[in-house]
This record gives C-alpha cells, sequence and structure tokens, in this order.
C-alpha cells in the first residue's frame, strides 16, 4: 500500500572505473579516460537535468585503489555538482577495507552529501524524509561474497526499500566459477526490494523475475570501445515502480 504519493526519482549507474587509464604517461589526458570521466560528467548532468532526489552508484566507481588525488578531485568536484544526496557502493575494483581507495582517500569529507555503504554484512541506508531505505552490502577483496544472498527483511516504517548490489547473476545455482554470484534464489528473494540496483556488468541489462525489479544500469561510458553508455532513471510513485534506460550523449570524447 502506497501511503505517500510524493514521486521519487533516482539515476542509477554504476562500473565508471574513473582512474582506469591515469597511471598511463599522459595521466588524465590518456584519451580512453576522458571518455570514462565524460561518462561520469553525463550521469551527473542527468541526475542535475531530472531533478533526481539520489544518485545511486552500484559499485566500480573507482577503477583501483592506486587511483592518484586528481582523479579523487575530479570525483568530489562531480559529486558536489548534483544538490541530490550520492549513495556509493563499493564493487570488487574499489572495495570496502584497509586494500581500497575508500581508507586511502576520505571522500566523504570533501563530499559532504555523499554515502557510502560501507558495511559487508550489509547495511540500511535510511532517508526518513524520502520515505525510503537502501539496503546493501559491501564488497570486500574477498569474490566469494554473494552480494544479495539472504537479506534482512524490508524496514516496514519505509513506503519505499531498494537494494543496492555488485555481482555477476548466474543461471544456475552451481555455476561456482563466477564471482560475486547472484543466483536465481537471490533474484527470487529480492521480490521484497522495490527495485534492486545492480552493478559489475559494463552492459545494461534487465534481470528482472517475475516478481522481481533487478536491472544492471550498465556503465555511463564502458572499458569497451561502444560509442555511448548509458544510465537508468527511476521514480516511485502512486502508481508503482517505473524505470527507463537513458543513452548518455559523451560530449568532449571522440570515441
Ligand atoms: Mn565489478
Amino acid at each position: 500500500m502506497v501511503t505517500n504519493s510524493r514521486l521519487l526519482r533516482f539515476v542509477h549507474t554504476s562500473d565508471v572505473h574513473l582512474g582506469a587509464y591515469s597511471s598511463s604517461p599522459r595521466g588524465r589526458e590518456e584519451p580512453r579516460g576522458r571518455r570514462l570521466e565524460a561518462g561520469f560528467e553525463a550521469v551527473v548532468d542527468l541526475a542535475v537535468d531530472t531533478s533526481a532526489d539520489l544518485l545511486l552508484i552500484a559499485g566500480d566507481f573507482f577503477d583501483h585503489a592506486r587511483i592518484t588525488p586528481d582523479v579523487v578531485a575530479f570525483a568530489v568536484e562531480q559529486i558536489n555538482r548534483f544538490p541530490g544526496t550520492t549513495v556509493i557502493l563499493p564493487g570488487n575494483h574499489d572495495p570496502i577495507g584497509p586494500l581500497g581507495p575508500y581508507e586511502r582517500h576520505s571522500l566523504q569529507e570533501k563530499a559532504p552529501r555523499l554515502m557510502l555503504i560501507q558495511e559487508p554484512t550489509g547495511e540500511f541506508v535510511d532517508f526518513p524524509e524520502l520515505d525510503l531505505a537502501i539496503w546493501g552490502r559491501a564488497i570486500t577483496v574477498d569474490v566469494t561474497e554473494q552480494p544479495l544472498a539472504s537479506p534482512p527483511p524490508r524496514l516496514k516504517e519505509r513506503t519505499w526499500n531498494i537494494a543496492i548490489g555488485h555481482g555477476h547473476s548466474v543461471d544456475e545455482e552451481a555455476q561456482l566459477e563466477r564471482s560475486l554470484r547472484i543466483t536465481p534464489t537471490h533474484l527470487a528473494e529480492s521480490a521484497q526490494w522495490d527495485y534492486v540496483a545492480l552493478g559489475h556488468w559494463d552492459v545494461h541489462t534487465d534481470v528482472s523475475t517475475a516478481g522481481a525489479l533487478v536491472v544492471y544500469s550498465g556503465s555511463p561510458a564502458s572499458l569497451g570501445d561502444i560509442g555511448y553508455g548509458v544510465a537508468v532513471v527511476v521514480e516511485m510513485g502512486a502508481s508503482g515502480v517505473h524505470w527507463h534506460p537513458h543513452t548518455l550523449m559523451l560530449s568532449g570524447t571522440n570515441p
């Protein structure tokens, strides 16, 4: 039962991979790295232009833990351009913990509206003013983790409950060779969430099942050579949950 008729809007992205090529001799002038930065700029533009309440980044925001201070400064500048709240879930490229980038660079000190999910066993980020709770499990360097396994019950105090995860959706329970597995059982158990924002795949993919809305946003500027990126716009209101992929035009780059 929807008790709050206020429209909630968020932009869902993942696999931004900032800093992927910044250790090349050309540093941040490396064109492939510039494309990744242009992709994130386009995502922030989308969040600003659509007056989104939240920007969700479902893992692999940074490419690795050795990112340089200028890459961090770029990330902070972009996050601060968005007047809403940005939520980052650490992924396998930017894991939580001493071997990841977030302990080396304290982003939250420089980006006051940023919320970082930090708990590997899972935590809720609660937004009472939006009547929303977000649950997610921060990825560490342990790739045997299962991002959506055994979730807690949704917060019944909030009309809207979404989950955020970073991992591989696998077709079979026994497909053990993949990292960060999200199994058919986990997808079925995700029916309790109003939306599940996934990352780890740079190609936009809808893996929803009959009961659960589960979407990979896709990268805003994939590491491959396709000339565009995608982000997802999600709206929740009196008429339910609606989402659509949005093609990002990467200005100033030459894909
Ligand atoms: Mn990943």
